[in-house]
């Protein structure tokens, strides 16, 4: 019984030594100290020896029952800590790898202006309105003062969808479609795309975009349409920029004038940015004609405004030195990453 218990004992521990994972230990243990186990057995065969001998045997059987037991545990250990370090090897992360190269982009030089030009009149209280690209003549000429037959109309070289439909050639109609609405006072910009049929060169496009600016109330005069202009003027192009405003003529606008603003680079003395004249050309704008306050419901004898037309892409091409507007609709990135 001994010598076989002995032998049981060895046979057991050789397993356990030899074991990968888990369910052979598990294996193990049923074999020997399940309740069929081998070693189980030979406790239950005890009956089968003579009475002065079994509590010596018992005393073996369960000593090599705890060592066949605490070789198990420690085995389980040893696995359980072996498939943690592999895990822990195949998850490494190497953190001195140089990083994957991050590309980050930037705003179009047009969507630039477009940001500065709604920071600053949103900042004195405007709100920004878009309307849609697709109009009825009545918005885009009739309710501006520019009624059929007039000569306007073809000067501006619309492109026409139907006789009533067009693609508008402003941002205007936007505005006076929010006078219709009739909320009073106004003082709102409506940036967009607008069309004209051009050819494509340095300073024109067949597409291209337009912030147009209204304010409307009572008692608003010239003066009011001078200072704002002016304090935009200045933030866009810096605190030393001087307007002066000469006479113009727009149908929507009466008196109409379009702003000039003092040379950013020469500072008036003249250079070649600004064609020697100190000068650079920015903007049209006027106090709202009579005829489009009352055509969009307005009360002309009650109600005046100012109102005034940008081209974005004018705006962007002086603020990032570019001389080609073509330049900003080519889309090429080795162009549009110097700014
Ligand atoms: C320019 C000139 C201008 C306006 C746009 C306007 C709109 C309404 C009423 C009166 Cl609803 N005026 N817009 C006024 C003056 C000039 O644009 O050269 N734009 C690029």
């Amino acid at each position: 019984m001994n010598e076989q218990l002995k032998k049981i004992t060895e046979e057991a521990l050789s397993r356990i030594a030899s074991c990968e994972d888990q369910a052979g230990l598990n294996e193990v243990r049923v074999a020997y100290l399940g309740k069929k186990g081998e070693i189980t057995q030979l406790m239950k065969s005890m009956k089968d020896i003579p009475a002065e001998e079994r509590p010596a045997f018992g005393q073996l059987v369960n000593d090599a029952r705890s060592k066949v037991e605490e070789a198990i545990e420690e085995a389980a250990l040893a696995i359980k800590r072996r498939d943690r370090e592999k895990k822990f090897r195949e998850e490494e992360i190497d953190v001195t790898l140089p990083a994957k190269k991050l590309r980050i982009g930037h705003g179009h030089p047009c969507q630039r202006a477009l940001d500065e030009l709604e920071r600053i009149f949103t900042g004195m209280g405007y709100e920004v309105v878009e309307g849609p690209e697709i109009e009825y003549q009545e918005y885009n000429f009739t309710k501006l003062n520019i009624p059929e037959g007039h000569p306007a109309r073809d000067e501006q070289d619309t492109f026409y969808i139907t006789d009533q439909i067009l693609l508008r050639s402003q941002t205007s109609p936007v505005q006076a479609r929010t006078m219709e609405k009739g909320k009073l006072p106004i003082r709102m910009i409506s940036p967009g795309r607008v069309f004209r049929s051009d050819s494509i060169d340095a300073t024109h496009s067949p597409s291209f975009y337009q912030v147009e600016g209204l304010a409307v109330d009572k008692y608003i005069t010239m003066t009011d349409l001078k200072g704002t202009l002016t304090e935009f003027a200045k933030e866009l192009f810096g605190p030393d920029t001087k307007t002066r405003f000469r006479p113009h003529h727009f149908n929507f606008t009466e008196p109409s004038a379009e702003m000039d603003v003092s040379c950013f680079k020469c500072h008036g003395k003249g250079c070649r940015f600004c064609k020697g004249e100190g000068w650079i050309e920015i903007l049209g704008c006027g106090m709202v004609h009579p005829n489009v306050l009352d055509m969009c419901g307005i009360d002309s004898r009650e109600y005046t405004g100012f109102a005034f037309g940008v081209g974005l892409e004018r705006i962007a091409l002086l603020k990032y030195e570019i001389d080609d507007m073509r330049l900003l609709y080519e889309n090429d990135q080795r162009f549009l990453d110097q700014f």
